[in-house]
């Protein structure tokens, strides 16, 4: 299989559950401005979208999405999920609500909002980082047995939720406005697939 994916964008939580599944892949980095893919290629014609991540299998049929991918490869490679009746759930829902609530928050960052809706972002950010990450209460994920950033333990979670903070490197004027999410271990940021 193969993920094209951009440094630092969302696709790193794909990126990162596919290190840590062991899973063999092969990956090629897309210019999200010129949606050209780094061999030349035209990454319209994986995917009309135009987003990363896109994750072509073995026999060609495209995934996109994060939360579709994130759960296929957690099928895939059960190290990445939760186990238990609720386990295949708890991890759904924690990646619907980084993708569908801290990642969308972070619009105004990225699309040149004004001052006023940045700040408004920035504390809004703040409490759904709280939320996620379970009050911080000590997580441990029982399949890695890392730290993890979300209450629900999980590769898929951890890597979603730092794929959503990464913005934070993207965006030094942000950096301090919120306390960070806790750290996974190794840290996220020495990940060879955060670069
Ligand atoms: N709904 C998609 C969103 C993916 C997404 O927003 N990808 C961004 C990078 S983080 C992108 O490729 N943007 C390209 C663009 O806006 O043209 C998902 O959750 O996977």
């Amino acid at each position: 299989m193969k993920l094209y994916y951009t440094p630092l964008a969302c696709s790193l939580a794909d990126h990162i559950a596919l290190n840590e599944a062991g899973a063999a892949f092969e990956r090629e980095s897309v210019d999200l401005v010129t949606k050209k893919t780094a061999s030349g290629g035209d990454f319209r014609a994986v995917t009309p979208k135009g987003y990363v991540p896109a994750l072509v299998l073995d026999d060609g049929e495209v995934i996109t999405e994060n939360i579709a991918i994130l759960d296929w490869l957690a099928g895939e490679f059960p190290v990445l999920g939760q186990p238990g009746r609720l386990g295949r759930t708890r991890v759904l829902e924690a990646l619907t609500f980084i993708s569908t609530e801290i990642h969308r928050a972070f619009k105004p960052m990225w699309h040149a909002g004004s001052e006023t809706q940045k700040a408004r972002a920035r504390a809004t950010i703040s409490g759904l980082f709280e939320e996620v990450s379970g009050g911080r209460r000590a997580t441990t994920c029982s399949a890695t047995g890392r730290a993890s950033p979300t209450s629900t333990c999980s590769s898929c979670c951890c890597g979603r939720a730092a794929s959503a903070s990464s913005c934070r490197r993207r965006l030094p004027h942000c950096a301090a406005a919120w306390p960070p999410v806790r750290p996974c271990r190794p840290p996220c940021a020495t990940r060879a697939c955060f670069h």
